[in-house]
């Protein structure tokens, strides 16, 4: 979205490497480039233009620091004055809490609601949801189905259309869960009723928190949104979704921003692992190529704190379908590769298209295909006869040659660590899996 943004910044900043004065000439050049990458990201032209003003004021004004030089010197006005127009991020506290969502009609508010019981639940809270949406057809079926993916009970009755007393059942019958998230229904404009229900709902259920959820797209049009269901119900987080799939996100960021509401998620596509915490320090590094290498260390602290692979007994030879099955479900944590590497500081590195393969579509058939196993056939893999192999595949809706696939994968798995166990050459694999995980 704000691609653009990165590539141009890129490009006028490298018109100041190798230069001994910041020249006007040049600061000039480098805010224009600026200017234009954020008013096509749909950013308020008076927000532009303050933020403009500064940099050109303080790049010229302010001495470069001793030891850096007239790049990094400007680079990190540009980069500071670009957090501070994304303004802050809210508070998110890994306790007891009820979330209310809030939102207009297709903001994204049901999808979101399913990615933060999923990102509440890898932070090992149990967490249920609550259907409070009497108004879209389907709605109950749709948020149980993304919940039940990730096993997270889901209360609604499609049947019944009072949402308050939906609401007041669903908290008796999530008693005691951590974390319970209502999802509520969605109108194409702030009717009457739409405020009163979702007034009505905040008050009935007590709500710890009230997060809106804010399509993108919007653009500056997001602060208006913003602004009056802040006035109902006293939002104190906002969440941005559709990240990927507009020009115009600058535009949503700074004006809610400007709201002074805390952005604190960003939804970036459509499957339950894409919400990123909104970290305008790392956003903005992101953007200008620097590598943010801390959104990078939580992740990556989250998918290996399990220990759940079991190092030592795979550099025994002990190899099973189970232990294949933890490293998958480890690589599908950490979220696709791309966005991986996206994080890295060496963020354009091209991989080939394969390397991405394994880590989307077909992982996750692998795990759907080792749920159908038993428990004995995970630890021993020689048991599973071509009757087997048949059973599986319908199990897992699949076709017996993708188990026989994926049992080729494994052996080709098994086979490759056992190059490393035989220490050919200097690969250590214990080593190369601590790097992994200790990044
Ligand atoms: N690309 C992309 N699509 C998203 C994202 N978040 C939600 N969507 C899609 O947006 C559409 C609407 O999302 P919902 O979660 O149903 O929106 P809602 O606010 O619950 O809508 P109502 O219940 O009708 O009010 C769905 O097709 C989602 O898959 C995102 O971050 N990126
Ligand atoms: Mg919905």
């Amino acid at each position: 979205m704000l691609d653009r943004l990165g590539t141009s910044l890129k490009d006028a900043l490298k018109k100041l490497a190798g230069k001994t004065v910041v020249d006007r000439a040049a600061v000039d050049e480098l805010v224009k480039d600026l200017q234009r990458a954020l008013i096509q990201a749909d950013v308020n032209v008076k927000l532009v233009m303050a933020l403009s003003q500064a940099i050109k004021t303080r790049s010229l004004e302010e001495e470069p620091p001793k030891g850096m030089s007239v790049r990094e010197h400007v680079l990190r006005i540009v980069y500071q004055e670009l957090v501070r127009l994304m303004g802050s991020t809210g508070e998110v506290k890994l306790g007891p809490q009820v979330i209310l969502m809030a939102g207009l009609q297709g903001s994204g508010k049901t999808t979101t609601t399913a990615k933060l019981a999923r990102f509440f639940q890898r932070k090992g809270l149990r967490v249920a949801v609550i259907c409070g949406d009497t108004f879209r057809p389907g709605a109950y079926e749709q948020l149980f189905t993304l919940c039940s993916r990730i096993h997270v009970p889901c209360f609604g009755d499609p049947t019944d259309k009072d949402a308050r007393k939906l609401v007041r059942e669903g908290l008796k019958a999530h008693a005691g869960t951590e974390v319970v998230i209502i999802d509520t229904q969605g109108r194409h404009a702030l009717e009457a009723d739409l405020i009163q229900e979702i007034i009505d709902i905040n008050a009935i259920s007590n709500a710890t928190h009230r997060w809106l959820v804010i399509d993108a797209a919007l653009g500056q049009q997001a602060s208006e949104q913003a602004r009056r269901f802040h006035e109902a119900i006293d939002i104190d987080g906002v969440i941005i979704t559709k990240m990927d799939g507009t020009a115009k996100g600058g535009g949503a960021l700074s004006a809610v921003a400007e709201t002074k509401s805390g952005i604190i998620f960003i939804g970036s596509g459509e499957t339950i692992e894409d919400l990123e915490r909104f970290d305008p320090d790392g956003f903005i590094s992101r953007l200008l190529g620097m590598g943010d290498l801390r959104a990078l260390v939580e992740r990556a602290e989250e998918s290996i704190s399990e220990g759940e692979i079991d190092v030592n007994a795979m550099m025994r030879g002990k190899f099973t379908l189970r232990d294949m099955y933890k490293q998958l479900e480890a690589v599908n944590r950490m979220g696709p590769l791309k966005q991986i590497m996206s994080m890295l500081p060496m963020g354009n590195l091209e991989l080939p298209g394969e390397a991405y393969d394994m880590t989307s579509a077909k992982m996750a058939k692998y795990r759907i295909i080792m749920d159908s196993m038993t428990a004995a056939e995970l630890d021993e893999p020689s048991l599973l006869s071509s009757s087997r192999v048949q059973r599986i595949a319908i199990g897992a809706g699949a076709t017996p040659d993708e188990v026989r696939e994926l049992l080729k994968y494994y052996k080709t798995m098994k086979r490759a660590l056992k190059g490393v166990r035989g220490g050919q050459g200097k690969f250590n694999m214990q080593r190369m899996m601590k790097r992994f995980g200790g990044m």
